[in-house]
Order: C-alpha cells, then sequence, then structure tokens
C-alpha cells in the first residue's frame, strides 16, 4: 500500500474550522483554576505578515497551548497597533486614506495570522485607531493632568524645514531628514510631556524584581535611566555676581579642572548672544546638529570663548575659561560642567582642540608622576597634584570634596537620571487627538469628559506638506468650554507609543464601557509570558512600565510591573546577494552552485554571497511567509521556526530546514496512518515505555523554561524509536504521546493523527500527558562485593551491567583498592546483577 503525500493545506483549514466552531480558545474563567496571561507584541498593521512575526506568534502560540492543557486558564489575544507614520505615507503616495488603507491591512493580516493556526482568543481583539480604544488613553491624559503626570512646556525639537515636521531622533540621519533629505534644524515648540521622571527610581529598583526577564533587557532600561550620584557645583563668575552650576560626577578631578563650558541652549549663553552677533551665529550653528545624542557625539567638538572665567573653588587666583560647546546637552544635569581634560574623551579632544592646559590629577596606583600625553586616563587611581585631596582613591576623593562643598554651601550633593520626560506630541495626523483646547482667555482648557472622544476628521487631504488637522477648514475651531469664546483644538496627536503602553491592560476587558474594568484587571494583570522583539527592551517596554504606575497612581490599577515574564525572540536571518553592480538580490533570483559560488539566474554572471543578516526588504533577503505556508502548510513553517534555535537566538533561515520540517510531518502522518491500518500487535517492552516517559517528562520541563527547540529534538528521538520498533512491539501508545506533545507545535497534523488514532474529542482540548513516575527511575541494583569469597563492600550500578564495565568500576573502589594491597587479581567472577567476587 502506498500513501500519498500529507494534504497539509486541506486538512489545515479543516482543523482551524473545527477550532473556530467549538470555540476552542476563548479565554477561561473557571473556577480554582490558575491564570496565565501569555502575550506577544502587537503587530503594526503594516500590509502582510513577515517572518519575525511569524516566528514571535508561533513561540507565543506554543507556550499558550501548553498552559491550556496543563489546565490554567489560558487568556491569549491579539490586536493591532494600529495608528503611525506609514499610513500617512501610504495616503501621500497612494492617495488612499489612512483609515482604509489601515483596516484594509488589518483585515488582510488577520487572514493571515488565521491560516497560522494561532490558538487567539479573536473576541478580544482591539485596533488602536479605533476611537472605541483612543477614546480612554485621552481620558487618562486627563487623569495624569489633574495629577500633574502631564505638562506642556516649551522645548527643543528637531525640525525637518521640507516636510514641516518635528522628527523623532532615530528619524534623523546624518543630520538630515530621513524622508525629505534636508538639513535638520533646532526649533522650540510647545509639546505635552508625561513625568516619568517620576519615577526614575521606582522604575529603576523594579528592575530587581524582575527575576524572568533576560538580564541584558534589565541592564539596558537600567543604563537607559542611568542614574549618576554627582555633584552640583556653584561656580563664581569674575565680574558678576551671579553663579554658574555645573553638574559633574567626578568631583576628585577638581584640581584638573582647566575649562568649563555650557550648553548652546544654556540661558546664560542666550543672554549673551543678545548683545553679540558672533556668539549668535555660534548657538545657530550648534543648532543646526539637531537633537540626537549620537550626532552630536560623532560631531567635532566646537566651542566659542565667552570671555568669562569662572573661579576655582580650591584654588585662590586660579581662574578657567567659560565656553559655549556643542557637545555639552541643555537637558542633561545644569546644562554646564567643568572640564577635565586629562580624564575625559571629550574635553581631552575640546582641549587639544582649543590649546587648552591638560592637567593630571589621577594616577594608575604607585605612578605619582604619571602625565597624561596621548589619550586620556580614565581608568581607577589615586590622586594626584591635588593638594588635600592627594593620596587619595577616586572614591574617597568624591566624598571629601562633596563634603567640603556642602558645608561651604558652595554646591550640593545630587542624584541625576539620564532619562527624561516623554515628549507626547507629534504634529501628525494618524493619531489620538490630544484632548485639549487653546483659549486666549482661558490657556489650555482640558476637553470637557463628557464631550470624550475627541475623533478625528476623515475629510483630510494630504496634497501640501504639514499636518492636515491644522490644515482643516473646521475642526480645530471650536469654543472654550469654559468662556465659551472662540477657541482652537490642539492639532497635535499622541506619539503611538501611547497606544502600546496600556493596551495588555485593555484585553483584559476590550468592550468595557469604563477605560480599564479593575474585575478584569485584578483576574488577568500582570501579563504572565510577554514575547517580543529585543527591540522594544528599552522604549516601548520602559513606557509602558511607566504607565502602569502612572495609571495606578490615577486609581485605574491596583498593579506596578506589567509583564511578569519576557522573553526576547532573536532575528530571523538569511544570507543576502549583490550582483556584480552592487544590487541587492532576491534568494530566488540567484542559483548556488555545487562549489558553493552563486550566479544570477537570468545573466548567468557571478553574485557575491553576503553576509547572513535580519530579514529585510531593503537588502532582498526576505522569503515571505505566506507564501511558505501555501507550498508547505502551516505547520512546517511552525516546526522550522521552533526547531534550529532557541527562541532567544537569531536563526537561519534555510530551505534544508524547511524541507526538513516537511518530511518529518509527512513522516509522523504516514507513521501514524500505517499503524492506525494494522491491527494490534503487542504491547510496548519496558525499554520503550521507558523512552516515552522519559520524553513527556523531559518534553514537559523543556517547554516550562522555553527551551522549544531542545523539546522538538526530544520529539524527533522518540519519533525514531518508535519507528524501529520490532515487528511484535505496537508502536501505538508511543505514536499517541508524540502526537500529544506535537500539539502545541503542528496543532493540525497533532489534530489530524489524534483522530487517524480513533479520538472523537479536539486535541487542542485536552490534557497534557504525564509522565508515570515508575518509568523514570533508573533501574540500578546492588551488588555484593567480594575479595576471596569475604564480603568487602557493596556498590551500585545500572541493571544489566556488562562484565567490563563491572571489573572497572569495582576495581577503582577506594576500599578495594586499599584491600587488594597492591596485588593483581587472579580472577573476577561476576553473578549478573548480584555479587562481584575478586579471587587474589
Ligand atoms: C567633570 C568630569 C571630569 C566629568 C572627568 C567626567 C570625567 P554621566 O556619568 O554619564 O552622568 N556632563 C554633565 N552634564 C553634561 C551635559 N549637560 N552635557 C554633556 N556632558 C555633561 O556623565 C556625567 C559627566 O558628564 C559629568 O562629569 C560631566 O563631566 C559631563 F574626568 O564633570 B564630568
Ligand atoms: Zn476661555
Amino acid at each position: 500500500m502506498s500513501i500519498a503525500n500529507y494534504n497539509a493545506k486541506v486538512t489545515e483549514a479543516k482543523w482551524q474550522k473545527a477550532w473556530e466552531e467549538q470555540a476552542c480558545f476563548k479565554t477561561r474563567h473557571e473556577a480554582g483554576q490558575p491564570k496565565y496571561y501569555v502575550l506577544e507584541m502587537f503587530p503594526y498593521p503594516s500590509g502582510r505578515i513577515h517572518m519575525g512575526h511569524l516566528r514571535n506568534y508561533t513561540i507565543g502560540d506554543v507556550i499558550a497551548r501548553v498552559k491550556r492543557a496543563q489546565g490554567y486558564n489560558v487568556m491569549h489575544p491579539m490586536g493591532w497597533d494600529a495608528f503611525g507614520l506609514p499610513a500617512e505615507n501610504a495616503a501621500i503616495q497612494n492617495k488612499v486614506h489612512p483609515a482604509k488603507w489601515t483596516y484594509e491591512n488589518i483585515a488582510h493580516m488577520r487572514t493571515q495570522l488565521k491560516t497560522i493556526g494561532l490558538s487567539y482568543d479573536w473576541d478580544l481583539e482591539i485596533a488602536t485607531c479605533s476611537p472605541d480604544y483612543y477614546r480612554h488613553e485621552q481620558k487618562m491624559f486627563l487623569d495624569f493632568l489633574k495629577h500633574g503626570l502631564a505638562y506642556r512646556k516649551e522645548s527643543m525639537v528637531n525640525w525637518d524645514p521640507v516636510d514641516n515636521t518635528v522628527l523623532a531622533n532615530e528619524q534623523v540621519i546624518d543630520g538630515r531628514g530621513w524622508r525629505s533629505g534636508a538639513l535638520v534644524e533646532r526649533k522650540k515648540l510647545h509639546q505635552w510631556f508625561l513625568k516619568i521622571s517620576d519615577f526614575s527610581e521606582d522604575l529603576l529598583e523594579g528592575l530587581a524584581g524582575l527575576t524572568d526577564w533576560p538580564e541584558h533587557v534589565r541592564l539596558m532600561q537600567e543604563k537607559w535611566i542611568g542614574k549618576s550620584q554627582g555633584l552640583q557645583l556653584y561656580f563664581e563668575m569674575e565680574g558678576r555676581s551671579d553663579l554658574l552650576t555645573v553638574f559633574t560626577t567626578r568631583p576628585d578631578t577638581i584640581f584638573g579642572a582647566t575649562f568649563a563650558a555650557i550648553s548652546a541652549n544654556h540661558p546664560l549663553a542666550t543672554e549673551l548672544a543678545e548683545n553679540n552677533p558672533q556668539i549668535k551665529n555660534f548657538i545657530d550653528e550648534c543648532n543646526r546638529l539637531g537633537m540626537a545624542e549620537e550626532i552630536i557625539e560623532k560631531a567635532e567638538k566646537n566651542g566659542f570663548d565667552t570671555g568669562i572665567r569662572l573661579k576655582h573653588p580650591f584654588l585662590e587666583n586660579f581662574s578657567i575659561p567659560l565656553y559655549i560647546a556643542n557637545f555639552v546637552l541643555m537637558d542633561y544635569g545644569t546644562g554646564a560642567i567643568f572640564g577635565c581634560p586629562a580624564h575625559d574623551q571629550r574635553d581631552f579632544d575640546f582641549a587639544r582642540k582649543y590649546h587648552l592646559p591638560i592637567k593630571t590629577v589621577i594616577a594608575p596606583e604607585g605612578n605619582n608622576d604619571f602625565v597624561v600625553t596621548t589619550e586620556p586616563y580614565t581608568e581607577a587611581g589615586i590622586v594626584i597634584r591635588s593638594e588635600f585631596l592627594n593620596g587619595l582613591t577616586i572614591d574617597q576623593a568624591k566624598k571629601l570634596v562633596c563634603d567640603k562643598i556642602a558645608a561651604s554651601g558652595s554646591g550640593k550633593k545630587t542624584t541625576s537620571y539620564r532619562l527624561r520626560d516623554w515628549g507626547v506630541s507629534r504634529q501628525r495626523y494618524w493619531g489620538c487627538p490630544i484632548p485639549i483646547i487653546y483659549c486666549d482667555i482661558c490657556g489650555a482648557v482640558p476637553v470637557p469628559e463628557d464631550q470624550l472622544p475627541v475623533t478625528l476628521p476623515e475629510d483630510v487631504t494630504f496634497d501640501t506638506p504639514g499636518n492636515p488637522l491644522d490644515k482643516h477648514p473646521t475642526w480645530k475651531h471650536v469654543s472654550c468650554p469654559q468662556c465659551k469664546q472662540p477657541a482652537t483644538r490642539e492639532t497635535d496627536t499622541f506619539d503611538t507609543f501611547f497606544e502600546s503602553s496600556w493596551y495588555f491592560a485593555r484585553f483584559t476587558a476590550p468592550h468595557s464601557a469604563r477605560p480599564l474594568d479593575k474585575d478584569a484587571c485584578r483576574e488577568w494583570l500582570p501579563v504572565d509570558q510577554y514575547i517580543g522583539g529585543v527591540e522594544h527592551a528599552v522604549l516601548h517596554l520602559l513606557y509602558a512600565r511607566f504607565f502602569t504606575r502612572a495609571l495606578k497612581h490615577c486609581g485605574y490599577l491596583d498593579i506596578t510591573e506589567p509583564f511578569s515574564g519576557l522573553l526576547t525572540q532573536g532575528m530571523v536571518c538569511q544570507e543576502s546577494y549583490k550582483d556584480e553592480h552592487g544590487n541587492w538580490l532576491y534568494p530566488e533570483e540567484v542559483t548556488r552552485q555545487k562549489d558553493g559560488s552563486a550566479t544570477h539566474v537570468k545573466t548567468g554572471r557571478p553574485v557575491t554571497i553576503g553576509r547572513i543578516e535580519k530579514m529585510s526588504k531593503s537588502k532582498k533577503n526576505v522569503v515571505d511567509p505566506a507564501g511558505i505556508i501555501d507550498s508547505y502548510g502551516a505547520d512546517t513553517a511552525r516546526l522550522f521556526m521552533l526547531s534550529d534555535s532557541p527562541p532567544e537566538r537569531d536563526l537561519e533561515w534555510s530551505d534544508s530546514g524547511i524541507d526538513g520540517a516537511w518530511r518529518y510531518v509527512n513522516r509522523l502522518w504516514k507513521l501514524v496512518s500505517a499503524a492506525a491500518a494494522k491491527p494490534a500487535s503487542g504491547a510496548p517492552s519496558p525499554v520503550t515505555l521507558r523512552a516515552i516517559h522519559k520524553t513527556i517528562a523531559h518534553v514537559t520541563e523543556d517547554l516550562s523554561k522555553f527551551h522549544l527547540n531542545r523539546a522538538v529534538a526530544r520529539i524527533r528521538e522518540l519519533t525514531n524509536t518508535i519507528a524501529s520498533l520490532p515487528a511484535n512491539e505496537s508502536p501505538l501508545e508511543g505514536l499517541t504521546i508524540i502526537t500529544r506533545l506535537l500539539q502545541p507545535i503542528i496543532p493540525h497534523l497533532a489534530e489530524e493523527c489524534w483522530q487517524i488514532l480513533g479520538h472523537k474529542t479536539l486535541l487542542s482540548l485536552e490534557k497534557w500527558p504525564e509522565a508515570n513516575p515508575a518509568y523514570l527511575t533508573e533501574d540500578t541494583v546492588t551488588l555484593a562485593i567480594q575479595l576471596n569469597g569475604k564480603l568487602k563492600t557493596t556498590i551500585e550500578l545500572a541493571a544489566g551491567c556488562a562484565q567490563p564495565e563491572v571489573e572497572t568500576a569495582v576495581l577503582s573502589l577506594p576500599t578495594i583498592i586499599q584491600a587488594m594491597n597492591g596485588k593483581e587479581p587472579r580472577k573476577i567472577i561476576v553473578v549478573p546483577n548480584r555479587v562481584v567476587n575478586i579471587v587474589l
């Protein structure tokens, strides 16, 4: 009998329909059962699912399915992070309304997700661009405002003068707007901010409790929050009565100070520019650099000597020049520094350029005459050339300087954080409108709650640059809620990180009339396992942690941390190819030769094989999951996504890998079909039972630790064992367990096999198999060891151990070595599993 290949397409559709009809994945609320909330980072509806999505959602689905089978009340939702710039770009390029574009993409991607067999409760679906969703965040924002967690301030932004819009730092590339290519400028704009800085310390301390987060993510957040203990020093300025406050984390280097510098946006710089056009020019030049820290860091150090001199706090008759410098940021510390060129790279570069003295004050231990020459010394050491600090360690010196300065009233100890308040205003159409009305008389007035939501007008055009909300003829013109005089709406919308900062909580009761349903939040939060890309290690995860605290502060929630467990999955990578002219080529445009080289399919010309990198459209090293699912089925794609690498590592796409998964799927189907068609044969041997139950135990443990690739490997190993059983042993029990263990991994085929094996239930609703402990213990026996017939000791060995192994084990026992006193045994008699007699 020959069995045809497995028809994935028909079978997968059949089971997806069955799951839907029986509402298998609806969130359960069974009393007495523990809850488990598993969540994958929701996608931006760009139009199509990519490999990164497939990997992310497959991992999440395995976890959800296992937990469900283990009896947990599982919640596993999916939704759409639906506001954002690509929709507006599409509107500009294809003249399609952002809403239409977004909702069509959602519809298509939902269909795609359904073909993967993911066990979502689709009743919980949300799209953040719906007023039903964003109305609630307008209310939250108004509550933040009431509680002092939101405020408006004028601040510097990156301004694209061609697109007439603010750019995020990431949208500034080499000082130019990412889309227009125009040189970016700094501009002052009124913007709304959320006071994330109120929570700096709490966000930092909270990291310690996130023991189920990857260490590197916690470290990245810690770095981002950037706590430093330092000193604010009030410098006297010669010829002026006011003081200049500088911030330093290295007060120990105070005797090495040879200059000071303020930011181009420091109030003192603004003041000096008023009657000095050269200074004004210099400031303008600095501002043309934009706001992005990486750019400022890379840019050549530039300074302008103000002519003002600062008195050294400890040295009589010693003063240092004050510069305006492009590398000093206004929004960190106090926007003013003292420079110590010998022990800081930036200060060193600056001193070199402006011929400022370099005074070494820290030396490697035991090298008191040390002098910095070609590079700054930034390591640990001992203070030298510093009067009362000489001989102290850096830490001792820091403390002494801080104490002295504090005692004299010329400064104070401070803690500063790198974390800045979160600017949430964006000059965009496709976002949540900020519910504020500006009145000439009353100022910024919150939109009254009974007038929420402020919805986006639909009749907008994208023909000219700038924000369509601002250009709309009527939308922004309203009367002031307080004095009823003519007023205008805020035309900025929220940063789209706003929506993703609380969606996990909304999923617990997505149709509630209130923003968050307290009971539902108490039942489900925090998220037990969150899964997503490491690119969100800082911003999204930090904003969500902040939002949770802010919502708690305003009485919406009881929890502090939103995600107890976090898994950051690696990227899906593939080789990239370039033709002779340096153009990227798609994998299907390339033929690999036997010798490993590559040629262009069309021209036969040589192709350069590039690095294995993250799949990206720009490098054309992409594989569309839809195509893979169409030709091999979702199970094969899922199996491959899980097989080769642990979830947190990068995964290299390979055709042979997908073929391997496809062959396994077919092999299993054939094994099960053949076994079910044959009359029953003998029961499995103890050895087989042991293999089966050990696999259950190991796979269960691997899955609980998210060692998904290891779990797959063990199931494959058991499949090999079962496939090669002797004819008198039935494979049915083994195949049944394999089927059940594969339910979370390749759910469609598992359902199919379950049915072929004669079951009438849905496997997706079945309990997780349990290992019988009787088969897990290694069988061991105790052997008595005699020397010339006299009992000396005993030994534990695996049952059925062969004679040579027994001899080696026995002769290496200390008691026996001693008793034999250096003599060679004449003979060793082994009674299997019972006695060993050594004859001397
Ligand atoms: C003197 C000094 C000597 C410094 C030395 C460093 C090394 P972290 O540790 O990252 O917090 N700084 C302070 N405010 C700044 C600003 N607004 N823009 C640019 N740089 C600023 O960095 C603190 C150090 O960065 C501070 O300590 C200050 O330089 C500089 F051997 O003061 B230091
Ligand atoms: Zn008014």
